[in-house]
């Protein structure tokens, strides 16, 4: 985006502005202006022209302008169509030396997950990476992937879905009622809880495995960084949220909000929600640990994660900063978890 589109727009945010005082505002001349005009009209913007000035009556949906337009957080915006991944353009412009940056994609070609897996990005999605440099040691860095995951669960409960955090990363929606097939032996499904209640039968009963693992996976959070020992130089976390996305699209064990709704989500509000409280939050790091508790699903669920130093299996009890799940195991240990992937279980 241009700057003199930027301060178009940012002059037009709070309200109808002449076109004279818009060219004087931005040293540019009447006829710039109306040429910016114009061309946001061709992108999308509606734009009205009455006796007060230019009025914005219209915002696209998504993009890096609409985005921008009335975000209340200190962020610009980048917006790819297309691009490999929002994570690797963000590292990019970290090397440039750039911060508080925000890169946003429709979508992604090579998305990347966490420990070398990948990330389906189809169109629709909001693919983002918001490129920051606090001042906090390196050791603390969970804590804002912690709140960019409150982010986008607030933003997912205003919109109507019912999100909520598993511990770390995942914004998950859970099932209503767990999917219950049956695996073998031909009775029809629907018979299948009631042969639950006998020995009797050949067939096996299985639990969905997402409702399992705590519900379907809307949102995937991938946080890099680099620093010196004391001191982070950058920190990027990576959001993939699936939005727009049509099921068809979505890799097993996925939900969409489109799905969730059963119409789209405003891709622009939504994003700006994500920013906003992300920015919030990461202005006031103590506060993140109660927003997170209150919009996590793994505390009190009896959970397995699998530690790069082994499984560990109990009740999640609490999170800790920097982001630590605290797990009472059945011989009344209390681990302190900082790293690994995490399954909610069904109670004994
Ligand atoms: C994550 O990894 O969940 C982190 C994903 C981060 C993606 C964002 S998009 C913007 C930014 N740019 C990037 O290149 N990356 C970030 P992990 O916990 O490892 O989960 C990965 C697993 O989730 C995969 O192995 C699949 O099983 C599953 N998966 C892949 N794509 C998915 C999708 N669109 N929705 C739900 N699950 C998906």
């Amino acid at each position: 985006m241009t700057d003199t589109r930027r301060a178009l727009l940012a002059a037009l945010a709070d309200g109808p502005v002449a076109g004279p005082e818009l060219a004087d505002r931005l040293h540019v001349s009447r006829a710039a202006v109306w040429k910016q005009v114009e061309s946001l009209r061709e992108a999308g913007w509606g734009i009205e022209s009455s006796d007060d000035g230019y009025r914005v009556v219209d915002v696209p949906e998504f993009g890096g302008a609409a985005i921008e337009f009335g975000l209340d957080a200190p962020f610009e915006i980048e917006f790819h169509d297309s691009i490999g991944s929002t994570n690797e353009r963000a590292r990019e412009l970290a090397g440039e030396g750039r911060k508080d940056v925000v890169v946003v994609a429709d979508e992604q070609t090579a998305g990347r997950g966490r420990l070398d897996r990948g990330w389906s990005g189809p169109p629709g999605g909001i693919y983002t990476s918001i490129l920051i440099r606090p001042d906090v040691p390196p050791a603390h860095t969970p804590i804002f992937t912690l709140a960019a995951a409150v982010g986008v669960t607030r933003a997912a409960r205003e919109a109507g879905v019912d999100a909520s955090i598993k511990w770390p990363n995942d914004v998950l929606v859970s099932s209503a009622e767990p999917e219950v097939t049956l695996a073998a032996g031909s009775k029809a499904a629907g018979d299948a809880a009631n042969e639950s209640q006998s020995d009797s039968s050949d067939d096996v009963l299985v639990l969905d495995n997402n409702a399992e693992r705590g519900g379907k996976k809307l949102c995937g959070i991938l946080t890099e960084m680099e620093g010196e020992a004391d001191r982070v130089a950058w920190l990027i976390p990576g959001i993939g949220i699936n939005a727009n996305v049509v099921g068809d699209d979505l890799p097993d064990g996925a939900t969409s909000l489109l799905l969730e709704r059963g119409e789209p989500v405003d891709r622009r509000i939504f994003t700006q929600r994500l920013l906003e409280t992300f920015d919030e939050l990461r202005s006031d790091p103590e506060s993140i640990l109660d927003a997170w508790r209150e919009h996590a699903a793994t505390l009190g669920q009896r959970v397995r994660v699998e530690t790069p130093g082994g499984e560990i299996v109990g009740e999640a009890v609490d999170v800790e900063f920097p982001g630590a799940l605290i797990v009472e195991t059945d011989d009344g240990e209390r681990e302190r978890v900082t790293a690994g992937d995490c399954e909610h279980l069904r109670p004994v």
